[in-house]
């Protein structure tokens, strides 16, 4: 027990901070623009136990860091102390001075990471200003729930896309819904408000224009006090049939809408109907008849777009799994029977897709969930 702040070396105490910084990262997850939502904890222990002395979150739009955020609420205290960072604190002078050095100046003993930070500007090289200080270093605790967490910052960072976790609301007898009939309620209320907390946390939400046409879907979060957070509408529409007079129109400049069309051969006055209510246009390619999703995805992380959602509809979605372009899958399913009249979905929930591992299972009052990530 040592009275000088330092926290004496432990597993199960590292884990504990590091899954709390996590929580903590967890808070502005779609807030950050192309950064990832770090989180920062400053703890010491005088005698009586291990204290939280400061705590630091990614800023809103990326900036400050969450390093210089948590020592300053720490101060002096933070002399002597054991830093967890969910992620490699930085080592370049970006618009911050670098997260490394904010950490050596501030005195603090040992530093504790999750993830490791692909950057290059970083990577290997923030630790190493650590130890040349003198802090002594862990490195990669519980990193992969850390990278979990920044999926979105790590698979734009090296796949130059964003990470696609497809979302799926099932009936108990796999379907997706009923051809002509809107949309059909299969999941329940608790389940609706996960999905909003999904929405939330991702920057951009995607679905084809049959979609839009059969549903009418607003893909906002319509949580109370999360309203802010909607994330950025796509619609995969070749010939720009989106109606203006479309929810997600409507509220276009609250919650941007990007519609990806064909960058020759869309009416031209149907396109200029929908730029003036605030509608953006992506020029996307069209090949074989289908949209080049790569290339799109490209163009999307190109414009910040990190962690991307795709809804539906089940044609969308399996052209996303046909292109090996997937790498999360999430099912909500209901206790209603649609019948066999009802659209087939594209995943069986009872089993794992092919390629892909069981990460998470909940139940959320009479639906079922379960998740999968694609094995790399
Ligand atoms: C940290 N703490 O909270 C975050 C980090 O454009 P800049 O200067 O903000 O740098 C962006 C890079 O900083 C980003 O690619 C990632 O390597 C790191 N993000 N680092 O020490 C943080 N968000
Ligand atoms: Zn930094």
């Amino acid at each position: 027990m040592a009275a000088d702040g330092r926290l004496p070396p432990d597993c199960e105490t590292d884990r504990r901070f590091m899954a709390a910084a996590i929580r903590l990262a967890r808070r502005h997850l779609g807030l950050t623009g192309t950064n990832p939502s770090v989180g920062t904890l400053i703890v010491r222990d005088d005698g009586d136990g291990p204290v939280i002395v400061g705590s630091g979150v990614t800023a809103v739009g990326g900036r400050p860091h969450a390093e210089p955020q948590a020592l300053a609420e720490a101060g002096d205290l933070a002399r002597g102390a054991t830093a967890y960072v969910t992620l490699e604190p930085c080592a370049h002078h970006g618009r911050t001075p670098p997260c490394a050095e904010a950490l050596v100046a501030a005195g603090v003993a040992r530093v504790v990471g999750g993830a490791s930070d692909p950057d290059e500007r970083v990577s290997g090289k923030g630790y190493a200003i650590l130890r040349r200080a003198g802090i002594e270093v862990t490195e990669g605790v519980m990193a992969e729930e850390a990278a979990d967490l920044m999926a979105g910052y790590l698979t734009r960072a090296s796949r130059k896309r964003p990470e696609v976790t497809v979302k799926l609301a099932v009936s108990r007898d796999g379907r997706i819904g009923l051809p002509g009939k809107g949309q059909v309620a299969i999941t329940g209320e608790i389940s609706r408000r996960q999905v909003h907390v999904m929405r939330a946390e991702a920057d951009a939400i995607l679905v084809g224009i049959g979609t839009v046409l059969a549903d009418d879907p607003e893909l906002t979060c319509r949580l109370p006090g999360l309203e802010a957070r909607s994330p950025i509408r796509i619609v995969l529409d070749a010939a720009a049939r989106l109606p203006t007079g479309a929810k997600m129109v409507k509220d276009a400049r609250e919650a941007p809408v990007w519609v990806a069309a064909a960058a020759e051969g869309c009416d031209r006055s149907r396109r200029a109907a929908l730029e003036a209510e605030g509608v953006e246009f992506l020029a996307a390619e069209i090949a074989d008849g289908g949209f080049a999703l790569p290339e799109l995805l490209e163009d999307i992380a190109a414009r910040g777009v990190s962690a991307l959602m795709v809804e539906g509809g089940a044609e969308t979605v399996c052209h996303f799994l046909d292109e090996g372009l997937v790498d999360r899958i999430t099912v909500f399913t209901g206790p209603v029977e649609i019948g066999r009249e009802g659209i087939p979905s594209p995943i069986a929930p009872e089993r794992a897709p092919e390629g892909f591992h069981l990460v998470r299972e909940a139940r959320y009052g009479e639906d079922s969930y379960s998740e999968w990530v694609r094995k790399s």
